[in-house]
């Protein structure tokens, strides 16, 4: 099979490059990024030399680009990841968001249905079903109900996906999963933060009473849900993905500090984010039943194995923390550090 993989050089997107290379090494995987801040082929080095790896810097807003592509690889199938995917951004700066996000995606739907590519996997994401109060989890039938700028134009491009099923019959699948962890994260997200900053006895900035809490998954398992769901997902349908594992972020700041033998002293609270989500947790009943997904990490191998890799690549964090990154990051880590302590 030949696969388009878009936002293949971010976190999540360059483990399942690299995965489907390992799983199926006679797929030929063609990976459309534009490495924005958050793209970094630095993320790819094993693959160097590897022919069934085409990497292509574009946009997904470019439809003459895409159907080229599609066309001149004899792409099958797509696996639509490119996203601006940082809930804090979007309160910064929404426009990106829905130009990425949503024009982003119907355009690539276009060039996908002008083309006849076979399948569409529609990468979304458990944030668009809003926050949760103390109980319950999300399923496929919950309510959308996205609350920041990020969800809302995730749930456009989710539901936009639908649309192009249902209206035009492109062969659509979508998952929505829960909030990922591992190698290669940016580290403006919750754990790899923490882990720089506890490395450099620095403040962990802890939003709120830090009682907020997130169902953790192991991007290793998200990338096997994703091939799974792109081979063998039914036309049209939604699939949760999740691993049970639910924490509140204080819980995870002090697992980070006590696994790098750092004091809890360095833990700040900050002021909170604004409409920040309470709660979310995802029942990932159908995608197990119905297509045989089942998480192989625990929460607590898994976040060992990763803080140990944030400890041994402090190289790779280093390089992609600093320039334009860095001037972005120390502006807002120190506005909400000041909060904090006016
Ligand atoms: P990321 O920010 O690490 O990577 C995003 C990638 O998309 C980057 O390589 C970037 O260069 C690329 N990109 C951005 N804009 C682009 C554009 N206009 N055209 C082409 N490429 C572009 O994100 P991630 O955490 O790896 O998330 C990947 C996808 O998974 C996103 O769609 C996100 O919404 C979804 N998701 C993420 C999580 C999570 O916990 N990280 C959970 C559920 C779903
Ligand atoms: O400095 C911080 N302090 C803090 O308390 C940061 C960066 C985060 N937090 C809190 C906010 C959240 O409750 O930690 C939790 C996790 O935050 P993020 O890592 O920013 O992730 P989240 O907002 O939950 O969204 C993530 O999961 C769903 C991804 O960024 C999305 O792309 C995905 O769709």
């Amino acid at each position: 099979m030949n696969v388009l993989v878009t936002g293949g050089c971010g976190f999540i997107g360059s483990n399942l490059v690299k995965y489907i290379r390992r799983h199926r090494p006679d797929w030929k995987v063609v990976n459309f990024d534009k490495l924005t801040y958050a793209g970094n082929l630095e993320n790819l080095t094993e693959l160097e030399g590897d022919p069934n790896h085409v990497f292509v810097r574009g946009d997904v807003g470019n439809k003459e680009l895409i159907e080229h592509l599609v066309r001149l690889h004899g792409i099958e199938a797509v696996m639509h990841l490119a996203a601006e995917s940082h809930v804090d951004r979007s309160i910064l700066g929404p426009e990106v968001f829905t130009v990425t996000n949503v024009l982003g995606t119907q355009v690539l739907l276009e060039a996908c249905r002008a083309t006849g590519v076979k399948r569409f996997l529609m990468v979304s994401t458990d944030e668009v079903y809003g926050s949760l109060g103390p109980t319950g989890s999300f399923t496929e039938t919950s309510p959308l109900q996205p609350s920041s700028v990020y969800s809302a134009s995730k749930t456009s491009a989710d539901l936009m996906a639908l649309a192009y099923e249902h209206t035009f019959g492109l062969d659509v699948v979508v998952t929505r999963c829960s909030n990922n962890y591992g190698r290669y994260q940016f580290p403006e997200k919750l754990i790899p933060l923490m882990v720089v900053n506890a490395l450099g006895d620095k403040p962990l900035p802890v939003y709120g009473d830090g009682g907020n809490v997130r169902d953790w998954l192991h991007v290793e398992d998200h990338c096997q849900a994703l091939l799974i769901a792109l081979e063998k997902g039914r036309r049209g349908e939604v699939y949760n993905i999740g691993g049970g594992a639910e924490r509140k972020n204080i819980e995870i700041v002090k697992g980070i500090l006590s696994a790098l033998s750092k004091p809890e002293t360095l833990i700040k609270y900050v002021k909170d984010r604004p409409g920040h989500d309470r709660r979310y947790a995802i029942d990932p009943a159908k995608i197990k039943a119905e297509l045989g997904w089942k998480p192989a990490h625990t929460f607590e191998q898994g976040l060992a194995e990763t803080v140990r890799w944030y400890v041994d690549n402090r190289p790779w964090w280093e390089r992609v923390m600093s320039g334009a990154y860095r001037q972005y990051f120390d502006t807002q880590y120190k506005a909400r550090l000041d909060q904090a302590a006016a």
